[in-house]
């Protein structure tokens, strides 16, 4: 692909959904665009998270960008698509785009101080080239920190060991051998039905049980992808309007409009239906009212249970009592997750009763002193979410600020888009915004249309510096943290709010207000002429 440049108008690091959106948006507005991929491939996520069995848990008719002239020739052949699919649909963005000239790939940025001087970006990357911009536009995603516990002994282990999200491009053979996966989050769920398919022995070890939907997957054919392109238009259009920015929302009646049976018949034809209709098309409520929340995870708890033959793990897998409110985590999507324990070769490990000690040479050591031996160990164990993408590099502002030192202790930006003491930074499907909460293309789009309008308002009007106001930050930052408090977000130790990480401060880290409000905040700031800002 291209040689480095030594200066551009907007340097965007990140070749994902986000970047290759707003390159070709911006470069389309006649500007000098780079975009700086840590990866040796384009594609975001599915570079990185190419384990066995991951796919995406947004449907077809959501998980694509919305850019005139792609979605019309692009088909998948699964409502659900795995990895490779969602390469190939990179691959075919970047073609059809022609995107690759203006994407350096294998370019790490560790680091970027703004010039106060000359109102620019100095950045740097992990072979020390440097590269000067107006505009530094980061889009890495709310997963690109992997998360891996310190278990002792981790660099002993004599067999294959990988975290998910750093997984080996040439791929790891499961087939007949021992598998250990630790964690039961998304990808420890896709990991273990794959697992349980082609390997000899799969040991789960969980501390958590999820509360997994049923996926829904199914093939589309030909009938089937042309009803999804005739609707498609209206789709992206729709999405934008609803709470996760899917073509699909809440109903608007109470739980206590139905009788109990009513409610029941209504839980079973959305679960019949998939993917997340069972959270986003039942009722709000679930995230704010107790008793709203206990009836459905009854209902989930009963329905899994039935799956499961073996009492003990019944109660492992779909507790009686909830482990934490029902959609206060993002539910993972599961084909056959609660039928594979079924089966011999999978078997379960609960740390809490049964904690992880050290790992051996051999496999894992558990409290009661056995020695579990493994080929494989898979760390699913998530990710340094949201803020973890930007607060690894070394982001230096004005007064000498980092974006570390400033995130750190408590996360505060304007409208999920820039912070304070960072002039000319754009972030987009991180901190703040609709994110975890939202499917991704539908807030990445949001988001990027306002920065690719605000950099080209800049220049109509021979603009060189945009700030957010403090307290234009502070309001907003409030207005996160008001609407998250409504939710159920803070009782469970999740990502969205960085309790996953220990000693990582607990704190709202995305707007929950939905993605209708979110793009109403955007399309308003915009015609206001960016209120909240100050620009120079
Ligand atoms: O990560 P997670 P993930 N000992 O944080 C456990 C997206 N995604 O990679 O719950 C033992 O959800 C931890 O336990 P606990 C998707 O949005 C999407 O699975 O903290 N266990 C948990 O079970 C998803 O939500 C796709 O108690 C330990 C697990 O590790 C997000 O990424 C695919 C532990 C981590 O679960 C993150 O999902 C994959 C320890 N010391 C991911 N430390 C698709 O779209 C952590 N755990 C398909």
């Amino acid at each position: 692909m291209s040689t480095l440049p030594t200066k551009v108008d907007i340097l965007i690091v990140g070749a994902g959904f986000s970047g290759l959106y707003q390159l070709h948006y911006l470069r389309k507005l006649g500007f000098n665009v780079k975009v700086f991929e840590a990866g040796g491939g384009i594609g975001g996520t599915w570079y990185w998270n190419c384990y066995p069995g991951a796919r995406v848990d947004s449907d077809a008719t959501n998980y694509q960008l919305s850019i005139d002239g792609l979605w019309q020739n692009w088909s998948y052949s699964e409502y659900f698509p795995n990895w490779k699919e969602l390469r190939e649909y990179f691959a075919y963005i970047d073609r059809t785009l022609d995107l690759g000239r203006d994407i350096s790939l294998n370019t790490r940025v560790v680091a970027a101080e703004f010039d106060e001087a000359a109102d620019e970006w100095v950045v740097k990357t992990e072979k020390g080239d440097t590269v000067r911009c107006q505009f530094l536009s980061f889009c890495t995603g709310f997963a690109s920190k992997p998360y891996t516990p310190k278990i002792q002994g981790l660099e002993t282990f004599c067999g294959i060991i990988h975290h998910t999200g750093l997984w080996p491009q040439e791929g790891v053979d499961l087939r007949d051998k021992r598998v250990a996966v630790i964690g039961t989050g998304a990808s420890g769920v896709q990991v273990v039905q794959e697992a349980a398919s082609l390997s000899r022995q799969v040991t789960v070890f969980q501390r958590t049980p999820c509360i997994a939907l049923p996926m829904g997957q199914r093939g589309l054919d030909a009938d089937a992808t042309r009803k999804l392109k005739e609707g498609q238009l209206e789709a992206f259009d729709y999405r934008k309007k609803t709470f996760a920015g899917h073509t699909y929302s809440f109903t608007d009646r109470l739980p206590s409009d139905f009788s109990p049976d009513e409610r029941k018949k209504f839980y079973e034809q959305l679960y019949s239906r998939g993917g997340f209709v069972p959270l986003l098309c039942g009722f709000r409520e679930v995230f704010a009212d107790d008793a709203a929340n206990d009836w459905v995870y009854a209902f989930w708890r009963d329905t899994v249970r039935a799956r499961i033959n073996d009492p003990w793990l019944q109660e492992k897998l779909a507790p009686a009592v909830k482990p934490h409110p029902y959609a206060a985590k993002r539910p993972p999507l599961e084909q056959n997750y609660y039928d594979v324990f079924n089966q011999s070769n999978v078997s379960l490990i609960d740390v809490n009763e049964n904690d992880i000690t050290r790992i051996t040479p051999k496999g894992v050591q558990t409290a009661d002193g056995v020695e579990h031996e493994f080929d494989i160990i898979v760390l699913a164990t998530g990710f340094d979410a949201i803020t973890g993408g930007m607060t690894q590099i070394n982001i230096r502002g004005t007064e000498g600020v980092t974006i570390f030192d400033k995130w750190t202790t408590f996360a505060s930006t304007y409208l999920g888009l820039m912070t304070t003491n960072f002039p000319n930074m754009f972030f987009v499907y991180a901190t703040h915004g609709p994110t975890a909460l939202s499917n991704g293309p539908t807030a990445l789009e949001i988001q990027s249309d306002w920065v690719i309008h605000c950099i080209q308002y800049m220049r109509d009007q021979g603009l060189s510096r945009i700030h957010p106001k403090k307290e234009a930050e502070e309001r907003y930052t409030k207005l996160v943290n008001d609407l998250g408090d409504k939710g159920m977000w803070l009782k469970a130790k999740s990502w969205y709010t960085g309790a996953n990480v220990p000693g990582k401060t607990i704190q709202h880290l995305n707007f929950s207000g939905g993605v209708g409000m979110y793009a109403d905040m955007c399309r308003e700031n915009e015609a206001n002429g960016y209120e909240g800002f100050e620009l120079s």
